[in-house]
């Protein structure tokens, strides 16, 4: 009897765990990933990519590139050896590019 009711009040503390859990602010759950440019390349794109995560642009090449969405939501302009933050404010697929060199292509994959 007695383990039934430690049982049920372990599980009452689950959920009470998991409901705080689901009601922190998406800024807290809020994660950052780095892509850098390098060789004339974007590195890979992060996976897992959420509403209010920061990518963190690095630009280690040689060359001014840019970070540029191709629906204009974001567009970083970093001189060699900069670094520049795009927050993801929406959901969605983005793709970018650099401004000036238009073979350098990445693409975003960014869920609630
Ligand atoms: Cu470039």
């Amino acid at each position: 009897m007695e383990t039934a009711v430690l049982t049920r009040r372990a599980a009452l503390l689950a959920i009470a765990a998991s409901t705080a859990a689901a009601a922190l602010p998406a800024a807290a759950r809020a994660r950052t990933h780095t892509i850098v440019m390098e060789k004339m390349r974007f590195g890979p794109s992060p996976t897992g990519l959420r509403v209010g995560d920061t990518i963190v642009w690095v630009n280690r090449d040689l060359f001014r590139h840019t970070a540029t969405a191709r629906n204009r939501s974001f567009d970083v302009d970093l001189a060699p050896g900069e670094s520049g933050r795009t927050i993801l404010r929406t959901p969605g697929t983005v793709d970018y590019i650099c401004r000036f060199h238009p073979g350098m292509t990445g693409r975003l994959i960014v869920v609630t």
